[in-house]
């Protein structure tokens, strides 16, 4: 079966009848492609109509037993959205679009693409990629056709503002980017949470379903949930303790938290010191950073803080961080010390502390070799700003795009690959100017939104309903090990493409080849590193494993020839039990794997130790210093941002049954600045920064911090020339990013500044 013929109902669905359904109805088993927790659903369908009659949770799935929240809808609800874009689009000269047949649109895109290529050299051409790359297992393995075949270094993503502080500590810790620590839910019996909401976004980089429930025994088996947020959040509202933080001062309190550790002598990293270079470099470090000198510039007393320390030492704890210790100004080294504080306590790769995935696919497995940690390669033409493993600030797409920033050294081509900057990224006003400036721009995209507008071609792929998937990112986020492949549900119509397919199309007519022989190259390419000689499969030739393989192209080629080689996998060999294509097409269910596993370090690292003060780290350590006046000053008024249930980013408002409902892009504001500028809720008022200003209503209430107000992002609809009109009239909101300063780093990652932007708030 190949991946671009997508398995029909009746391969992978179970005929059954129930109450209130008629007998020739399907019920299809899939995962939730829409957040990190990948809850296993059942999807039923009247194969006739081709319509989704009811979703609901799968009783059997192991990791989700059931469980969904309402945006398991939004996959319907995209597959039947009217307003959803099913073949390409062009824009003819007066701004009005026509549809056009896929090879025109692919030779048209290709050719301009080239044409830029050629008059101005490869960076002349950049990509934007967005957050739905990571639920799309084609997406992130077919990426590589299309980069590799631009070759330009300009190269943007949704990362920057989002987890790629996380990257660059643990690369600099662990040696490896993606080898993420995952709190031990299930065994833990003391969780802190700092900067996630795991209530409402699920847990990210914690995915499992039905967080609340997992949160919620935690404390029912005697343990305790701190959380540590500048809003008392929903999770805070089933946690045992909330401390409110001073935005962007976690890396100072983290700081003071190893004091404690250290002069109290409760750092015992235990087996782990036996493998951890540094630890006597950041005792020196931390010995600057008492709670009682970070107090006015983080908010929590010294008292809290040690007592804070002293319970977690005496528990099984697992301290974890997420978007709000990222997005901030001090990214890269809060995110650093929860590694740090992991390590110091023995919580890191310890039951019930931080874990390591084993994913299906073998990304884990000993033996990998180290990628360096490389950066500055290539700097921005505006301003200089150095690359870091590849990746470049998002919110400096904009200037690099304008002629007054970077003259004729500009970017001219643009692709954005499943993302929508002009709402997610810095500085959307600008950007969306900018775009404007371009000689040659194509959106990989289901909407006519607020960025795809300003292309010159849209190119729509199938959606989920109509494509299979492989949950290849979250396996290795997982509170559990789990391995699922889900059916496409429907077949797409003949002249629909999957993303993949658009990927691998494009890059190969940029390439000049036919794509099917860049496809088999790519498996060709991942097998001759994977099998053979030297490999954890020595008697198996990559030609050999490359015919036993059962697709003839598409995604699930790769997968398979990773998962026979990974950890649970047959090695190609007929006679074994293990796991293979065939036997994790057939577990409807997905395939549980078992609890976490501790105690992998060191042999899953790719270096020999653990190098807990490595040097391009602990080089930012001037700039905190600096950060700490500022943070103490009573006169601080700072925007963080919040995430809503029936949400996911920008691109779940143009469907119905998440979109209803009362406005939900509203400013969250403490009752003593509320009062100091005389507003009470459902006043509308004007926020400010220094890049631009918004309109929203306000909500007062003291669930904030004093000193931060809090609004979600992924709104600001109601922009000319989009096509989506139930986002315009239930949900049109203001967008959050057009407050967010493109210029404010975190200088290490190259991270924007989405949490703790100054602003000004005044009634309107
Ligand atoms: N202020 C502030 N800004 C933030 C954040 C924040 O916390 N605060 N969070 C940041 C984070 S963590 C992230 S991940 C980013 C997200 O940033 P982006 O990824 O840029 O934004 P999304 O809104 O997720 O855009 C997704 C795009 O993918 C398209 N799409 C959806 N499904 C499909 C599909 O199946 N096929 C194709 N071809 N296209 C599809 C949608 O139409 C939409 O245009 O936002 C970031 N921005
Ligand atoms: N429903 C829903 N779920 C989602 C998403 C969505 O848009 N909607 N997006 C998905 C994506 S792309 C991602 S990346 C994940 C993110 O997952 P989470 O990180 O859990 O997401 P948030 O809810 O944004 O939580 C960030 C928290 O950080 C707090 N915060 C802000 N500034 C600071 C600070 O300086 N210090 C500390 N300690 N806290 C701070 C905020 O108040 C907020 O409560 O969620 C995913 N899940
Ligand atoms: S929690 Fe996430 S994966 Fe589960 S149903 Fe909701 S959106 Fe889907
Ligand atoms: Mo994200």
């Amino acid at each position: 079966m190949t991946a671009n013929a997508p398995t029909p109902p009746s391969a992978s669905a179970s005929p059954r009848s129930r109450s209130g359904s008629s007998a020739s109805t399907q019920i299809v088993h899939r995962s939730c492609p829409t957040c990190e927790a990948s809850c296993g659903l059942d999807v039923e369908i009247d194969p006739v109509s081709r319509r989704v009659i009811r979703i609901e949770g799968d009783a059997q799935d192991q990791r989700s037993q059931g469980y969904l929240c309402p945006k398991a809808y939004a996959m319907k609800e995209i597959y039947e959205d009217p307003e959803r874009l099913r073949r390409p689009l062009r824009k003819r000269e007066d701004g009005t679009w026509e549809e056009i047949d896929w090879e025109t649109a692919l030779d048209y895109a290709a050719a301009r693409l080239n044409a830029i290529k050629e008059a101005h050299g490869a960076n002349a051409n950049g990509f934007y990629i967005g957050n739905p790359t990571g639920h799309n297992v084609g997406g992130q393995l077919y990426l590589p056709a299309l980069i590799n075949a631009l070759g330009t270094q300009r190269s943007f993503s949704a990362g920057t503002m989002d987890q790629f502080p996380q990257n660059v500590a643990l690369h600099n810790v662990l040696g490896e980017p993606w080898m993420f620590p995952i709190p031990d839910l299930e065994r833990t019996d003391f969780f802190v949470c700092m900067g996630g909401n795991p209530l409402v976004s699920q847990g990210s980089l914690m995915s499992g379903p039905n967080i609340k429930k997992r949160l919620q025994a935690i404390v029912s088996r005697g343990g305790r949930v701190v959380t540590i947020d500048p809003r008392r959040t929903e999770t805070a509202e089933i946690a045992t303790d909330h401390l409110f933080i001073q935005p962007g001062a976690d890396a100072h309190f983290l700081l003071s938290v190893c004091h404690v550790l250290f002069t109290e002598g409760l750092a015992k990293p235990g087996r782990l010191a036996g493998f951890t270079d540094g630890i006597e470099r950041v005792r020196e470090i931390a010995a600057r950073y008492s709670p009682e000198r970070v107090a006015a510039a983080t908010g929590i007393a010294p008292e809290t803080t040690r007592r804070l320390v002293r319970d977690f030492c005496a528990a099984k704890g697992a301290w974890y961080g997420r978007i709000g210790i990222c997005t901030q100004e001090f990214g890269t080294l809060a995110s650093w010390l929860v590694y740090v504080v992991n390590v110091l306590t023995g919580r890191l790769d310890a039951e019930g502390g931080m874990l390591f995935p084993r994913p299906a696919t073998g990304r884990s497995e000993p033996g990998r070799p180290a990628e360096p940690f490389v950066y500055g390669r290539y700097k921005t033409v505006a301003r200089g700003i150095p690359e870091v493993t590849g990746q470049i600030p998002c919110g400096l797409m904009a200037e690099e795009m304008e002629a007054a920033s970077a003259g004729e050294a500009r970017m001219r081509g643009f692709i954005t690959v499943m993302g929508n900057p002009v709402l997610s990224a810095p500085n959307g006003e600008r950007l969306a100017a900018a775009m404007d400036e371009l000689d040659f721009m194509v959106s990989l995209d289901i909407y006519l939104n607020e960025t795809t507008r300003h292309a010159d071609l849209i190119l729509p792929s199938t959606v989920q309903m109509e494509h299979e998937n492989y949950d290849f990112l979250f396996e290795t986020t997982s509170v559990r090990n789990f391995a699922r492949w889900s059916p496409a549900v429907f077949a797409p119509e003949a002249d629909q493409r999957d993303h993949w397919r658009i990927l691998v199309e494009l890059g190969a007519r940029i390439a000049g080849a036919p794509w099917e022989a860049v496809d088999d190259l790519m498996v060709k390419g991942l097998l001759a590193m994977i099998v053979g000689p030297g490999t954890r499969c020595p008697d198996v030739t990559p030609e050999e494993a490359f015919a036993k393989l059962e697709d003839r192209h598409g995604p699930m080629r790769m997968i398979e020839a990773l998962i026979r080689v990974g950890p649970y996998g047959d090695r190609f060999d007929d006679a074994s039990k293990g796991l293979n294509l065939a036997r994790l097409r057939a577990a409807e269910h997905g395939l549980d794997l078992g609890p976490l596993e501790a105690n992998r370090l060191p042999a899953a690292l790719p270096i020999p130790r653990i190098q807990l003060a490595p040097d391009y780290v602990v080089a930012d350590l001037d700039r905190l210093e600096q950060g700490l006046a500022e943070r103490s000053r009573a006169d601080r008024l700072v925007l963080v941002g919040r995430r809503q249930i029936r949400n996911m980013n920008s691109w779940l408002h143009n469907l119905p049954a998440l979109a209803k409902g009362p406005n939900r892009c509203t400013l969250l504001i403490h009752p003593d600045d509320a009062g100091k500028r005389g507003l009470e809720t459902g006043k509308r008022v004007r926020v400010a920064s220094r890049v631009g200003e918004i309109e929203v209503e306000c909500v007062v209430s003291d669930e904030m911090m004093p000193g931060v107000v809090s609004l979600p992002h992924g709104y600001g609809h109601q922009l000319p020339g989009v096509r989506l009109s139930v986002a315009q009239k239930q949900q049109p909101g203001a967008c959050s990013n057009y407050l967010t300063d493109e210029l404010a780093l975190d200088v290490p990652s190259g991270t924007h500044v989405a949490n703790g932007i100054p602003v000004e708030v005044r009634a309107l």
